[in-house]
């Protein structure tokens, strides 16, 4: 038996390994934020088990105590939160461009794709990572676990029912939970949708604005080059369709304003004087 300065120098360098991982995957966000660039990490947490838990957890798998290192994956915990599901699916290429950098990736576990029977989903990954300590390096496994919000949610909510009824869930609450993580899921999905929606509608702005200034820059244009008569026509058809108007029919009207243009010389105002 790990006597407390035992246990603490066989957790030290878990604490440093949460330590060190949360700033790295914390700045990973503070980096795109500040190149105002869409991070696909919302928020990072972490935890080191306690050894109550290490002691319950090498008891209920018979994990003999002087190989935990070797076999609890997750002493060092870390979660990393997104918004979208997609967004998880980025975070995991990011830290597949890590493995053998910084990071070691041991092996994966896709709950997203394939949930677990409970209803669980996230995606995990058990690192190795070689953290320096005063003693000199150690390599410690760590549990990387990758999921929405919504999935934090569910599993949060799970989590301490199960921590509750002491694992012994009744059956009719089980179906519930998992008839809730469906829901969950569906949730992810809609948001996803909606987001997609949105960056379409911001990318239809983008174009109907490109259109109205390229338009009206045109018209001026060709009023500056004498033909303000053409130019009023262009402008009075522009005025029904800036607001209302579909891209096609600005597109088309801004091609027609094109094809009048190459025959007049353009306005310069060193021809004024
Ligand atoms: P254990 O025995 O659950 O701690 P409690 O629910 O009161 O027993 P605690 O620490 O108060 O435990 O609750 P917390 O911090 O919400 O964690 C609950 C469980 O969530 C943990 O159980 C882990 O399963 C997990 N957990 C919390 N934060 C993280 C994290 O950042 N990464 C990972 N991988 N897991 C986390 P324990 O710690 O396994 O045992
Ligand atoms: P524990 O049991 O103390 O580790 P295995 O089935 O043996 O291949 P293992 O080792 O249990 O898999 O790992 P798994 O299934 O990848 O789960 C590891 C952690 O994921 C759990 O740690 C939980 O934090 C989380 N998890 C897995 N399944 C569920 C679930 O059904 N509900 C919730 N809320 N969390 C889950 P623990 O809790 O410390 O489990």
């Amino acid at each position: 038996m790990r006597n407390i300065r035992e246990w603490k120098s066989t957790l030290i360098p878990y604490e440093q390994t949460v330590e060190e991982l949360k700033v790295k995957f914390k700045s990973i966000r503070k980096e795109l934020r500040e190149l105002n660039e869409y991070s696909p990490i919302e928020f990072v947490t972490g935890r080191v088990k306690r050894v109550s838990s290490i002691l319950e957890k090498a008891n209920r798998r018979e994990i003999p105590l002087d190989q935990i290192e070797e076999l609890m994956e997750d002493i060092a915990g870390l979660r990393i939160m997104c918004q979208f599901s997609n967004d998880i699916y980025k975070v995991v290429d990011l830290l597949k461009k890590r493995d053998g950098k910084d990071i070691k990736i041991v092996y994966q576990k896709d709950y997203v794709k394939y949930p677990k029977e409970s209803g669980y989903r996230s995606y995990h990954m058990i690192i190795k990572y070689p953290v320096q300590t005063a003693f000199g390096q150690r390599e410690v496994l760590a549990e990387l676990q990758i999921r929405t919000l919504a999935m934090n949610f569910w599993a949060t909510i799970e989590h301490s029912l199960n921590y509750k009824y002491k694992a012994n869930i009744p059956e009719e609450i089980k179906e519930r939970l998992k008839k809730s993580a469906i829901a969950a899921a569906a949730l992810d999905d809609e948001m996803t949708e909606i987001r997609k929606e949105v960056i379409n509608a911001q990318l239809l702005f983008e174009l109907k604005s490109n259109l109205v200034s390229d338009i009206t820059r045109n018209i001026r244009i060709l009023e500056s080059a004498g033909r303000a008569d053409e130019a009023l026509a262009f402008q009075a058809r522009f005025d029904c369709l800036w607001k209302n108007g579909t891209l096609e029919e600005l597109e088309d009207l801004l091609q027609e304003i094109k094809r009048v243009l190459p025959r007049y010389q353009p306005f310069r105002e060193s021809e004024q004087e």
